[in-house]
């Protein structure tokens, strides 16, 4: 991002089209002399919210409400006014190209964010945070990502990062005076204080799996023949009539994703077409195809048997097709239509590594328990206390950092190896300081403030 931050920016921050009221940013230097020269209002008290109208010349375009933030408090660091208009999105361009007109340029995806990093407001894992916090699909990963924007992620780094910083010192003591018996800290008590940085690592490596599964959702794809009753399963599951269900076989020809919130928890669910031996539609066929296609971007697999019959060639071809996918994901077997007396033998089925849950897609029967399933087999901890890691930068920093660490001890457990060890804990400090944005280089901080959307 090579814009100059000299420049006073404009954006609408609230989401486009028609709203009860939108607001627009303005940040920079010039940020006030800018809207008094759209913005005529009665009130001459200092005060921070005024009420007045957007003027073009002597042409009143929309009443308004402006709240100034004078820097350096401010969400940028900067100069800043939020003007609160209505919602109409003529009106918003209107007061877009007003303050374009008048000095102001359109400011860059977050690029608003970008400066309250420069100016220091907030660091590098903070700035993320608030990217993660706007695209969080529930409450738990709201909450995930609001711990992280709090700082609570950001000074488990900075106490990490500064306990290293005080090891390496000792560690130098001892490398610049090697005849001298100054041990202001034995080589044990390094060794010790060392297991217990890489401790504090691992375990917020270990937070991530359901930090990432809260941030992403659960993939999930439904499997299995046609007919078996995946449609009906995600009807049932969303609770409502969202795939065609009939009793034609092949109904389902494309797939159709969507995402619950379950316990928290993001479940990204796509029913796919039926997978059969022979077909000859080819409109089935290339359903098929796009059915391969999903289950390759899967975390887990529901395949839907019909229990009320026996397995059939159908079944066949998709025990075939897993098997030639080589997957390495866990499959789920869902012995739909539990309602009829049963046909299929459990013992038929191949079971290695596999679950099976007895559902009726039809009365409901068995669907907690087969959400419930997902859940474990996904990993997700129960996490209500716990912090999360959600950010897959700071997922392959950290484990940098581990690995680092973990050189650090071998060469000080080796003697003479001491500055082999004084240069493995630098590069963790190294990994931990780029965590929080410092000696981070302009083209990663590019690509991370790029991902933002316009307005933030
Ligand atoms: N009795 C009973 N019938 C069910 C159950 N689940 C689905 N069915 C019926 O089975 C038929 C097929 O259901 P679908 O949900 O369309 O099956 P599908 O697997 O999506 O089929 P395709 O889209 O053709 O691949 C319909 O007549 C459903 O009403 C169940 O649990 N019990
Ligand atoms: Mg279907």
């Amino acid at each position: 991002m090579n814009y100059l931050k000299e420049d006073t920016i404009a954006a609408l921050s609230t989401a486009a089209g028609k709203s009860a009221i939108a607001v627009i940013r303005l940040s920079g230097e010039t940020s006030f002399q800018i809207i008094n020269k759209i913005f005529k209002t009665r009130s001459k008290q200092e005060q921070q919210v005024k009420y007045g109208h957007i003027i073009d010349g002597t042409e009143k375009k929309d009443e308004a409400l402006c709240t100034f933030f004078k820097a350096p408090h401010t969400y940028t660091g900067e100069n800043l006014v939020e003007i609160t208009v209505h919602g109409n999105p003529v009106i918003i361009n209107e007061v877009l190209n007003l303050l374009y007109k008048n000095g102001a340029r359109p400011a860059e995806p977050g690029e608003f964010t970008y400066r309250a990093f420069l100016n220091g407001k907030m660091d590098l894992a903070k700035a993320e945070a608030v990217c993660a916090l706007i695209t969080s699909k529930t409450e738990m990963s709201a909450k995930a990502a609001l711990n992280s924007l709090s700082g609570e992620f950001s000074s488990r780094i900075k106490n990490i990062r500064d306990a290293i910083t005080n090891l390496i010192a000792f560690m130098e003591v001892n490398l610049d005076h090697p005849d001298e018996d100054i041990m202001f800290l034995s080589r044990d008590e390094k060794l010790l204080r060392l297991d217990s940085y890489i401790k504090d690592v691992q375990n917020l490596l270990n937070s991530y799996k359901t930090g990432k599964i809260l941030q992403q959702g659960i993939k999930i794809a439904i499997i299995g023949k046609p007919n078996a009753g995946k449609s009906s399963l995600l009807n049932t599951i969303l609770g409502e009539n969202r795939a065609i269900v009939t009793d034609i076989a092949g109904t389902t020809t494309d797939t159709i994703e969507e995402t619950i919130d379950y316990r928290g928890i993001p479940l990204v669910i796509t029913d796919t077409a039926g997978i059969r031996d022979h077909t000859e539609s080819p409109i089935e066929l290339l359903g098929q195809e796009k059915t391969k296609e999903t289950v390759d971007k899967t975390d887990i697999l529901i395949w839907v048997l019909d229990a009320s019959s026996e397995l059939d060639r159908d079944d066949a071809k998709i025990a075939d097709f897993l098997k030639k996918s080589d997957l390495n994901i866990p499959i789920i077997y869902a012995l739909n239509k539990s309602d009829l007396p049963p046909i299929l033998l459990s013992s038929s089925l191949e079971k290695e590594c596999k679950t099976e849950i007895k559902i009726s897609a039809k009365t409901g029967a068995g669907i907690p328990d087969l959400l419930n399933e997902i859940t474990k087999t996904a990993g997700v901890l129960d996490s209500k206390n716990d912090y999360l890691m959600i950010n897959s930068r700071h997922f392959i920093l950290l484990q940098n950092t581990l690995e680092s660490l973990i050189r650090t001890k071998l060469a000080l457990a080796t003697k003479d190896a001491d500055e082999i060890a004084c240069f493995e804990a630098a590069t963790a400090q190294t990994a931990l300081n780029e965590i929080l944005g410092i000696n981070v280089k302009q083209d990663i901080l590019d690509t991370i403030f790029s991902t933002f959307c316009i307005g933030k």
